[in-house]
């Protein structure tokens, strides 16, 4: 039996207002035509399928577009909820979805129905037979209550020991009721002592509390989503999938890639299928004539254009700078690359770095805490402000972990 896991899809992302539809249009052509070659009998989606909790109409249009691609290679499909996934949305269809071979687990049902996130799942001459945990992303208000008793324990401690919990108890339960099968996890979550990189910290806004790799160790694999880079919690045995192309310019150099199971007579063999780049998004800072090397130096290497992101500091204003950028938005799209956002720093300008006028900040990529305290900024009451601004926080780490 062959199974691919792959995830943290995040369909819906932009970049600075652009769309990354193509990307991932151009990765599903990939996996379809993988999963037909190899005759892969099951896709786990590990979380993170939409970028935001309501996804845009074109972004819902994907997915099911998808699915229904898959749905025609005979491949079914297995998919929990992230953070970033709103659990009803992946739920809503699920029912129908089920006749098509896909199955959906939004939400931890709890301790006592933990059979519910249990799926049997064998190869199409139903010879291999294993069983599937699929443990969605689990929301802190309820960990917590799976941590109660001890008021002396932060919340923290709380949420570490009722994830631990529930790991146990996923495979104890896994051991006891079905001994004779081999046991795969999939999960959405932070493995304790994972490299996390700025950009990622953006794009999961919630706090880091780890999970750590023994209390994880309860199958004999487990497929992880939620950290983009593709790296081992435990060598050959709990691994992250990896998201299948790069979300922020941090992850330009990411080796992109899906897990590929091989499952034999209760034996599971680990390998990677990287996935084919298909656009640079480059980063480019210093001063003029250092940013102007650089672009010079850029090549367009993949299909799709490159994504520019660039940040110009001089000491002093410098009209050429204007110049060069006008120069540039004409350019560069015959060379195949979109400037995409630009900054410019003049050191001398005001006391710290203001940006100039350049800069057009959008609230879509400013963190929520900006744009709560930009609204809050007028009032006069400071001891008031806090308070808010500590209500706020709260309420916003409550949303986002
Ligand atoms: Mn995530």
């Amino acid at each position: 039996m062959r199974i691919f896991i792959s995830a943290d899809w995040h369909l819906g992302k932009r970049l600075h207002q652009e769309d990354l539809s193509e990307d991932m249009e151009l990765f599903f052509t990939f996996l379809i035509e993988k999963i037909r070659e190899e005759e892969t009998d099951y896709l786990l989606i590990a979380g993170d399928i939409f970028d935001q909790h309501n996804p845009a109409h074109e972004a819902s249009r994907q997915y099911y577009r998808f699915l229904s691609k898959l749905n025609a290679t005979g491949c079914k499909a297995i998919i929990i909820a992230g953070n970033h996934d709103s659990p009803s949305f992946l739920d809503t269809p699920s029912s129908l979805l089920s006749n098509f071979g896909v199955t959906v687990v939004s939400q931890y049902p709890g301790m006592d129905k933990i059979n519910d996130v249990f799926i049997p799942i064998e190869d199409k001459s139903g010879r291999n037979k294993a069983i599937v945990a699929a443990i969605p992303f689990l929301q802190d208000r309820f960990i917590r209550q799976v941590g109660e008793g001890d008021s002396s324990k932060t919340i923290d401690e709380k949420i570490q020991e009722g994830m631990r919990n529930i790991f146990l108890h996923a495979g104890e339960a896994l051991r006891r009721e079905h001994p004779g099968l081999t046991h795969i996890g999939m999960a959405h979550l932070h493995a304790q002592g994972m490299q996390v990189n700025e950009a990622e910290r953006d794009i999961q806004i919630g706090n880091i509390l780890g999970i750590t790799a023994d209390a994880l160790n309860q199958f004999d694999y487990l497929g992880l989503g939620h950290i983009h880079t593709g790296q081992a919690v435990l060598e050959g045995r709990i691994h992250y999938a990896s998201s299948p192309v790069s979300l922020g310019f941090s992850e330009n150099n990411y080796a992109h890639k899906i897990i590929r199971l091989d499952l034999e007579d209760g034996q599971i063999k680990q390998s990677f299928i990287p996935i084919p780049k298909t656009r640079s998004l480059y980063q480019v800072k210093g001063s003029l004539a250092e940013v102007e090397q650089k672009i010079n130096s850029l090549r367009c290497k993949y299909q799709l254009p490159v994504l520019l992101d660039i940040a110009i500091e001089e000491p002093t204003y410098k009209p050429t700078v204007m110049e060069a950028i006008t120069t540039w938005r004409e350019t560069l799209p015959t060379r195949n690359f979109r400037l995409i956002q630009q900054r410019v720093t003049y050191q001398d300008r005001l006391n710290s770095s203001r940006t100039s006028a350049l800069q057009a900040e959008r609230v879509h990529d400013l963190q929520p805490e900006a744009v709560f305290s930009a609204l809050i900024k007028e009032r006069e009451d400071n001891a008031e402000k806090t308070a808010i601004m500590e209500l706020f926080q709260s309420l916003l780490s409550d949303l986002t972990r």
